[in-house]
């Protein structure tokens, strides 16, 4: 069996599993019935009363909780207690608007940093590990997050945070960093760096990678691992649940293990809000089963996925996600067909020539759709440009039946955001 930092509740029986949910999920809709006028409303509003939970399946009978509601309450009409019960803040990454505020007391702070532990637990991390925290530390939920985790299992930490490509590099190299912690398009713009300065991915001393906060694809991992000569894992999360914490890869890398001690997974159609089964896909919601400040019923993450039961060879029992596949509202239709940007990147960048950055861009001449999917490369020879972008949108073709043209660009040329990345720009209804 791995190694693990909360043993008896990662290879937890399902039926204690289920029990412990039970009991934990009843205690918090007492508590947010009580606490959270907004909550108070919406039950008496569907009839309902926090004592109409009497198994794990009547879930579904209450009301969803949505980003606009919780954004609507801005900045703090969802705590559940008062200011000065109230340890820190932080906020969603969002860059348009307001951003969704959440609390954490004490408790919450110290049950974060648990979860935390056991992801990097999970990804290989240990005591003797010197882990560079290449995430943004501020309201954002990345750097400070990881950052307990490390601590709690006593690794040495780097709070890098935000810096140039050559600076992370050169504090990798310097430091001797075993661990990076970052976006996983940071990682393959790191990798590509290192290749375009001739700089031998064994000068540094990385074994390991943790990565999430953004959608990304099997071949982005594969080039990461191969360019820095490290195990990637992907790690999930979203501010509304506290930030990353929310599920995790074990060394298997087949699926993400839910910590669904502290959170119950739902998968529901997008469209009707029915819950759909095991296997099935479709968004993502979460009930928060031991938050202090912000309690969330049936929280619709947008998130599109769908669940496992099935005990992973790793020895834990949490249910596993498959990989997010993108947003619901990242989804584009092109010719009828839905296409998460993902799908369109594991095929793009599965050639290890293109990248790191690539955007999808869709627009509309004489009312028919085109799209362009510009990818950077090192190449430079017009013939293997020519023959590369021929191949390239071959698959597309084939793998998700629609088409779309591939655009070799010069390396460098397609901007990089500071966050997470942009992939898609849809000029149609312009
Ligand atoms: O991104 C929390 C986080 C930080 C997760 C660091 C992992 C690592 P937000 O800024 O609130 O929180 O953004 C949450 O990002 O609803 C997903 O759409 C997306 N997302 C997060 N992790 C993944 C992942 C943090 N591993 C939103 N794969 C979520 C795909 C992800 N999408």
């Amino acid at each position: 069996m791995e190694s693990m930092w909360s043993p008896r509740y990662e290879t937890m029986e399902r039926d204690e599993m289920r029990q412990l949910q039970l009991e934990r999920l009843q205690a918090s809709l007492q508590y947010l019935f009580r606490r959270v006028p907004f909550y108070k409303d919406r039950l008496i509003e569907h009839n309902m009363g926090p004592g109409d939970l009497n198994e794990l399946e009547d879930l579904r009978l209450f009301p969803f909780t949505t980003k606009e509601m919780l954004l609507e309450g801005f900045p703090y009409s969802f705590f559940a207690v008062p200011m000065r019960a109230i340890a820190r803040i932080h906020t969603s990454s969002g860059t348009t608007g307001k951003p969704i505020v959440v609390g954490y007391t004490k408790r919450d702070l110290k049950n974060w940093g648990d979860l935390m532990a056991r992801i990097m637990v999970a990804s290989g991390v240990g005591e003797q590990d010197v882990v560079q925290i290449s995430f943004n530390y501020g309201l954002f939920t990345g750097g400070f997050g990881f950052h307990h985790g490390a601590e709690q299992i006593g690794a040495t930490i780097i709070p890098a945070s935000a810096m140039s490509l050559t600076r992370q590099i050169s504090t990798m190299q310097n430091f001797r960093a075993t661990a990076l912690v970052s976006l996983p398009s940071h990682a393959l713009r790191i990798a590509h760096h290192l290749e375009e300065t001739g700089t031998d991915s064994r000068s540094l001393s990385l074994r390991i990678g943790l990565f999430g906060a953004e959608p990304w694809s099997e071949s982005t991992r594969q080039q990461i691992e191969e360019k820095l000569l490290i195990k990637a894992t992907d790690n999930y999360g979203l501010a509304e649940m506290g930030g990353p914490g929310v599920s995790f890869e074990c060394h298997h890398c087949c699926g993400l293990h839910i910590n669904e001690d502290h959170f119950y997974p739902e998968v529901v159609d997008p469209e009707t809000g029915e819950v759909l089964t095991e296997g099935e896909e479709g968004e993502l919601v979460l009930t928060t089963l031991t938050k202090e400040a912000i309690p969330l019923l049936r929280y619709r993450t947008g998130d599109i996925t769908s669940l496992n039961y099935e005990p992973c060879p790793c020895g834990r029992t949490l249910v596993r996600m498959a990989r997010v596949k993108g947003r619901v509202d990242d989804m584009f239709i092109l010719h009828g067909v839905n296409i998460f940007p993902n799908q369109v990147e594991e095929i793009v960048l599965s050639d290890p020539q293109v990248g790191p950055n690539y955007l999808i861009e869709l627009y509309r001449e004489r009312g028919r759709d085109f799209c362009t999917v510009k990818v950077e490369t090192h190449l430079q020879e017009k013939e293997e440009i020519n023959r590369l972008q021929e191949k390239l949108s071959h698959r597309i073709q084939e793998t998700i039946g629609v088409e779309m043209s591939v655009l070799l660009v010069e390396s460098g040329s397609i901007s990089a955001s500071k966050g997470k990345q942009k992939v898609v720009e849809d000029r149609r209804s312009i």
